[in-house]
């Protein structure tokens, strides 16, 4: 705890806070704000998206009855100081931490928590769903509360609740976060149309007259609120250049709020309390707010990782020349050098520009890269469309979040024969982030679509082949997974070319067991076989570079060969690669024992990555065992049949 703790050392849980005078509350703000620096400085997580919701979520746990009241945050990355004041204080130091507290709320580690969230959109469907279930159970006093970022609200699925919300006279308030960015600035209309209502200046004098009006009626005459909202709307509808949008989904607007003024906060959140069915709260506020170098760089201070508490400075890694460079860097220099090859080769990002590092072809070219908002199912169709047309689409989605664009990627693109490129970045576990983002199943669940090529590199030279090759492949769909960070190639920029559709490396042939990779995991594989040759133990490697379609002479040549498969991927062993291996023995009449490394049928929580790697199993060390233990009883069992 830091030395700002005067009021917050006293809060354990909302009944402590609900004990301040709301005069103390801009002091508390101030105190989580420091605290929330302090600790994310030192234990990296997500930053300006916290800090812009101090007040909010100060000013909600003060005035709803949590956790009889449902608070249900969008993305959940904002829910820090949530969790603080929920309970979790004396833990935060473990965010995010192997066996720590999760960076996201979830329902299994606090009652606070209604709802598990990591990717983006969801929070009005959910809480719309528990504001009906209240109906239908009699609770007509329960407030549900969905909290979503200008960015999150341009996920498809958030408009298909508002949808629905609007017409339900469910007892639901949505809170619009509005900072005017998502983790790169936000694009769309809709954010225009935000800007707007944030700006006129008209409308929003006016409404602060009435809403003072409001204030002040609503004491006497419950009647009164009616009467009064119906200026505002007239208000709205006159002095906006639309009409307002939200009021045709028949939400309540209320807005655009200052969300940085606490004390207000809490008497306008208790006035809406009073107010039934769907309504919708428009909040302005600042992402980093409070820490001047989150406010000035917001993209880079989403997630800074180390920085100095005191300067702002974020804590580079150090003698960044001689490290290889990260995977995402890879993709992003190659799409450039091929946007430059051919100029029919454009880029499509789902909002994650920069965590990609599309922003490299960005730079020079603008328009040849297409930000669609947080919106996957688009991403994916849109690229459809482009493709139809004749252009190369990139289409560029962390892996988890490509689970949102399933049928999109099975009916609109490969059912079509489109050439669209997916590169699906952050594959396999990616650490911190844990369960909501890990990559663990594309492999899985592309394997059964057909006409899909499914690969991945095992290093950089590979990514920028693979990409070559895809763009020059016009037949169908072209998947390439990555991990997240770095790659194992100081030298990573080689001279991309052409690769044989479908077929694997050999990396090394050995002598009684092989390994069957695919992707980055064959580095572990590799390393752990240097280990193994010490002990005079020499295992056969393949890269099979390919998931679809299979090499199916090289997994002749390793059943022929060998005694023992095992396969490693980064991935669950549901239906990836070990499964595929399997299905081949089964199909070619082979039977040989195969071990099947990778992710294994469970939900994997966070952690470091090299600390994932080895609760699943398939990290370096983990493979060496795994291998000595089966020479062990392999001369073992010689030993029993010999006496
Ligand atoms: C489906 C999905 N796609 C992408 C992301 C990655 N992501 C995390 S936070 C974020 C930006 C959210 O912006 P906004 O809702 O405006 O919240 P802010 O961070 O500005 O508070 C994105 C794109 C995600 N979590 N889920």
């Amino acid at each position: 705890m830091s030395k700002f703790d005067r009021l917050l050392s006293k809060i354990d849980y909302p009944k402590d806070l609900k004990a301040l005078s709301e005069e103390q509350l801009p002091e508390l703000c101030e105190e989580l704000r420091n605290f929330i620096i302090e600790s994310v400085s030192n234990n990296p997580g997500h930053l300006g998206a916290n800090l812009g919701v101090v007040e909010l979520t100060v000013a909600l746990h003060y005035v709803f009855n949590t956790p009889y009241d449902k608070i249900v945050w969008d993305v959940g990355h904002q829910a820090y100081c949530h969790k603080i004041l929920t309970g979790r204080k004396d833990k935060f130091d473990t965010n995010r931490k192997y066996k720590g507290i999760s960076g996201y709320p979830k329902m299994s580690e606090s009652e606070y928590d209604s709802f598990g969230v990591g990717h983006s959109s969801t929070s009005i469907s959910a809480a719309l769903g528990m504001a009906i279930s209240a109906k239908y159970k009699g609770m007509h006093d329960r407030n549900h509360i969905a909290i979503i970022g200008d960015g999150s609200m341009t996920g498809g699925i958030a408009f298909e609740a508002m949808n629905h919300a609007g017409d339900s006279n469910a007892n639901i308030l949505v809170i619009l976060n509005d900072n005017g960015i998502a983790i790169d600035p936000n694009t769309g209309a809709l954010k225009d149309y935000l800007l707007d209502i944030t700006t006129s200046e008209k409308y929003n004098k006016l409404k602060d007259n009435v809403w003072n009006l409001l204030e002040s009626l609503s004491k006497y005459e419950p009647n009164t609120i009616k009467i009064v909202q119906n200026i505002q709307n007239i208000v709205k509808g006159t002095l906006l250049k639309q009409s307002n949008y939200f009021e045709s989904l028949k939400f309540r607007y209320f807005g655009p709020v200052d969300g940085h003024d606490v004390q207000r906060l809490v008497k306008l959140l208790d006035d809406m309390k009073k107010i039934n069915g769907p309504k919708l709260l428009h909040l302005i506020t600042v992402k980093g707010k409070g820490f001047e170098k989150a406010e000035q760089d917001q993209t880079k201070f989403h997630a800074p990782g180390y920085f100095n508490k005191d300067t702002g400075d974020i804590i580079e890694k150090k003698e960044t020349s001689n490290i290889p460079p990260k995977y995402q860097d890879v993709f992003g220099n190659t799409l450039l050098e091929l946007t430059k090859l051919d100029n029919r080769v454009v880029g499509i990002t789902p909002a994650m520009g920069t965590s990609c590092s599309m922003h490299i072809v960005a730079n020079e070219f603008k328009d040849r890269i297409f930000d669609v908002g947080i919106a996957e199912q688009h991403a994916v169709t849109f690229s459809a469309g482009l493709a139809a047309d004749g252009l190369i689409p990139v289409c560029n989605i962390y892996s988890s979040f490509a689970q949102r664009a399933y049928d999109q990627i099975l009916h609109d693109v490969a059912l079509q024969s489109l050439p669209v490129i997916f590169c699906l970045d952050r594959s396999g576990l990616v650490g911190e982030d844990g369960a909501t983002h890990h990559g663990s199943f594309d492999l899985a669940f592309m394997r059964s679509i057909p006409n899909l090529i499914i690969s991945a590199p095992m290093n950089e030279h590979e990514l920028r082949n693979l990409m070559y090759s895809a763009v020059n492949y016009r037949e169908g769909p072209f998947s390439i997974r990555y991990p997240r960070g770095q790659g194992v190639l100081v030298d990573w920029h080689n001279e991309a070319e052409q690769i044989v559709l479908g077929k694997g490396r050999v990396i090394n042939e050995g002598n009684d067991i092989v390994f069957l990779t695919i992707g980055h995991v064959g580095n572990f594989v590799v390393q752990a076989i240097k280990e193994l040759n010490q002990c005079s133990i020499f295992p056969a490697h393949y890269d099979m570079r390919f998931l679809k379609p299979i090499d199916s002479d090289l997994l002749h040549s390793a059943f022929e060969k060998y005694n023992v498969i095992v396969t490693v991927e980064d991935g669950t062993i549901v239906g990836g690669l070990g499964t595929e291996v399997t299905e081949f023995m089964v199909s070619n009449l082979y039977n040989k024992p195969i071990i099947k490394l990778g992710i294994p049928d469970q939900f994997i929580e966070h952690g470091k990555p090299e600390e994932l790697y080895k609760e699943c199993g398939y990290d370096k060390d983990s493979i060496v065992k795994l291998v000595l233990n089966y020479k062990k009883n392999q001369q073992e069992q010689r030993h029993h049949y010999a006496k």
